[in-house]
Order: C-alpha cells, then structure tokens, then sequence
C-alpha cells in the first residue's frame, strides 16, 4: 500500500483476494462526496481519483483509490437516515421482523454496524432488547443516544467487535445496511464478525446491488464511500473466503436497488435457492465482465453528454433550474459533469446540516427546502432520484405550477 499524503493507493491487485483487478471506469479527481465546506472555508479541497474496477478472481467490484476513513466519516458527517419517511418505514418494518424471528430467543444481543441516528435500532430498543450500535460519526450516534440506542463511536473492526464480545456476549444478530460497502479493509470486518457472532447467527448485509446500478446506469451510485459494488457472487466468494457462507439473499427497492444478503457460518444453516438463482442470472449475463461494464461505462458518458447538453440549452432559453436533494451521489454528477452554480445555482435539501454550506467540488450552494417555492425555478434537477415518490409528493404543488422534473436515472428524461 502506498500513501501519497492525500488518498491510499494500493496495488493494481483486489483488495479481498489479490487477484488483478480490470479498470472499467475513471470519473478523475473527486471530493469527499459528505464534505459540505462553509464559504469562508478558503483552505485546499482535498481531492481523489474516482476510479473503479472488476475483480478478475472474485468478481468483487471496487474501487482503485482509498479516502482514509476518518477523512469521511467523523463527528460532522451530515448524512442522516431518518430524513426519509420511506427509509424509517423501511427499517422500522425490518426491526419488526428481527424482533419476530432471530430475535425470538432468551436474552437475544444484536449489533449494528454503522448504526448512523438509529433509523432501526430504535425500534429495538423500545423493544427492550439488548444492542449496540457501532458509528463511528459523533453527530449521528448523539442523535440515536436522543432516541435511547445504545451506542458505541467507533469504527467496526477486528478489535472493537473483540471488545464488544467481551463486554456483552456474543450477538446472535449482526446488521448493516449501506456501510459494508463502505469499509474498504473487509477482512478486519469479517474477523470482526467472526468474533462476535453466535455460532449460529447471522450476519445480515443490506447494500446497493451492482445488477441494478448496471442496468439502470446509476453512475452516481459510485462516490467515495461505496468502495465496494456487491453483488451475489462477489459476496459469496468474500463470505467463503473468511469461513462465512451465503445463506440467503432478498432484493430490495429501496435506494434505487438494495439486497439483503443473508450470511451465517459456513455449513451452521442451509442456502436458500435464491442464492444459485441469481448467481446463475449474473453468470449468464456476464455482470463482473468487462463487456457488461464497459457498455455500462458508455452509457454513463452518454448520460453526462445529455445531461449537460440539457442544461446548457435550458440556461441559454432563460430557463431556470434548481437542484433537489444535496444527496452524496450528487457529488458524482457534479463534479464528473462539470455542473456549477452556473448550471444549477442552488440545491434544496432538509438536511439543517448542510444548509448554508457549499456542496463539495462544484460548490453549489445548500438551501433549505422553503427556498424551493421561493420562487418555484422552471426546472429542478433531482439529485435524490431514489426518493422520488416522497419528494415529488411533498412538492406536489411545484409541478401543479407548471414546474417539471429533470431525471437522469435510468436516462436523461424530463417528467
Ligand atoms: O450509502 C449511503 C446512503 C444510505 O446515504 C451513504 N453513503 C450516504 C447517503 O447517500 P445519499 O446522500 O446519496 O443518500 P440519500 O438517501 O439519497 O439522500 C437524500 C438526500 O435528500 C438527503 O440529503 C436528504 C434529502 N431529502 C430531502 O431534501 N427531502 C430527502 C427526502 C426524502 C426529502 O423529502
Ligand atoms: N445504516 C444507515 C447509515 C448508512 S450511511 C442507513 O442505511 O441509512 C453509512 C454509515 O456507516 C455512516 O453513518 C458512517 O459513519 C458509518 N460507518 C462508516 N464506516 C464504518 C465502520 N467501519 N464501522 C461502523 N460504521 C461505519
Ligand atoms: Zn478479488
């Protein structure tokens, strides 16, 4: 591993098995997707190579530069999960079904990884069952503390999961939702789990599933913090590899295409046949091969092609054009597009963290969501395209105004 001052480069091999590692796509210098910067912020923007590529011996997709971790993920990480009604009702549903299935069992512990405001925990928790969150981002574990989740501000790793066994037992749940992916050293998080799991529990991952950013070209999908694309067969070679095996898999709509994938200890539980059936469909379609990503590659230059060229047009008719939902994502298509204020002047979102602030690289101003009506732009830019349904709902009023939606998942549209 080699570090430059700035990012950890590591050699051209695969971070989970060491095998070489094929580039499909550069997107170049990238900020830290979460980096809002208060305008009087006059200091260097550190910047990375956004660079991904297929695992050739495990198909695992990853990514070919490393952010350090705590350049990220800190005490003013803004993102917060319960900023969605449709995320609540989607881990508060999930809790319920933990707390009537694994969780059905004397004295259950379960442990979250990357447990953010305790968007599931919480529900848990009323339940008064035993937990642990484990966030390494101050501000989002204070804000699960205030719902009563219990919460430790660290990073999963080999060490901390060791400690947490000695302290409360092992956990006959381990869940993670969106964070796996972002934890580049994964051997640590499964000696990690290894640790801490019961011998028959189960080691719950819920994250953005490759099959689904490939065929929806969700090119903002890939920012610094997802250094890992799943998909069923990456993480079942990556559970085998460390004694875990694949027992379960269940996909999800949310964030624009999720998995839940099921892992227990190799041999502890039988494997579901929804397991071979959608390896047999990503062997069939190719999906880690360079075809597949090279094509997927030229429809997201196609995208940005089309989405600038809309812009442009739009600016140069007199048109004005807002963005909505100052997402991590966005930050992708900022910066890969080259989309300013000049663009896009400003970006509304109900995030009290990011207001006021610059979104990163691009340094598009962050508003709240009351400057959205004030007045209503022509256009708006949906940068939160995951949360369309909540989002166009809530602001029905601008499209009965004559307001019109720009999309750019799966293609370039106007609604
Ligand atoms: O994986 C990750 C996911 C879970 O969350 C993290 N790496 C970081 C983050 O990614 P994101 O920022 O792309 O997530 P979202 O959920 O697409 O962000 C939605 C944004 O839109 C938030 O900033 C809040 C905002 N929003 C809004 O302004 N009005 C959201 C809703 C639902 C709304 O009604
Ligand atoms: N689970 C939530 C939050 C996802 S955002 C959801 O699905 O909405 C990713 C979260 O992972 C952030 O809160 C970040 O601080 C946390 N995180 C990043 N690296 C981590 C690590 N090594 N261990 C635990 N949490 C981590
Ligand atoms: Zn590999």
């Amino acid at each position: 591993m080699i570090t430059d001052g700035r990012s950890t480069v590591h050699p051209p091999g695969c971070r989970v098995c060491g095998q070489p590692i094929r580039a499909f796509f550069d997107f170049g210098r990238q900020p830290v997707s979460d980096a809002f910067r208060d305008p009087a912020d006059r200091s260097a923007e550190f910047h990375y190579d956004l660079a991904v590529g297929a695992c050739g011996g495990c198909a695992m997709v990853q990514q070919s530069h490393e952010v350090p971790r705590a350049r990220m993920f800190h005490a003013d990480y803004p993102y917060r999960s319960s900023g969605s009604a449709l995320m609540r009702d989607h881990f508060e549903a999930f809790a319920h079904h933990l707390l009537d299935t694994e969780l059905k069992v004397p004295d259950p512990f379960v442990v979250e990884i990357g447990s953010n405001d305790g968007v599931m925990l919480r529900t848990i928790a009323q339940a008064g069952v035993r937990h642990l969150g484990v966030e390494p981002s101050g501000g989002a574990a204070d804000a699960a503390r205030a719902h009563g989740v219990r919460v430790l501000t660290e990073f999963f790793q080999e060490d901390s999961a060791r400690r947490i066994r000695d302290e409360d037992g092992p956990a006959v749940v381990i869940f993670s939702a969106n964070t796996v992916s972002h934890i580049a050293r994964l051997d640590s998080v499964f000696r990690g789990v290894d640790a801490l799991l019961a011998p028959n529990g189960v080691f719950v991952v819920e994250d953005r599933y490759l099959g689904d950013i490939v065929d929806s070209t969700a090119f903002d999908q890939i920012y610094d913090e997802h250094f890992y694309l799943f998909s069923v067969e990456s993480v079942r070679n990556a559970s085998r590899r460390f004694g875990f095996e694949l027992v379960d898999i269940t996909r999800l709509p949310v964030h624009g295409g999720t998995i839940r994938f099921t892992i227990a200890r190799a041999g502890a539980r039988p494997v579901a046949p929804a397991v071979g059936e959608l390896l047999a469909v990503e062997r069939a379609r190719g999906l880690a091969g360079h075809r597949t990503l090279d094509r997927f590659a030229e429809r997201t230059r196609h995208a940005r092609t089309e989405l600038v060229d809309l812009l442009r047009r739009l600016r140069d008719q007199g048109r004005t054009v807002v963005g909505y939902g100052a997402t991590a994502k966005s930050a992708t298509v900022t910066n890969y597009c080259g989309i300013g204020p000049d663009l896009v002047p400003y970006i509304c979102d109900s995030t009290p963290a990011k207001h006021g602030k610059l979104a990163p690289g691009s340094g598009i101003p962050v508003r709240p969501p009351a400057a959205f009506a004030d007045p209503y732009p022509d256009y708006a830019l949906l940068f939160a395209w995951n949360h369309a349904e909540e989002i166009m709902a809530k602001e029905h009023r601008f499209a009965a105004a004559g307001g019109r939606w720009i999309r750019y998942v799966p293609r370039v549209h106007v609604v």
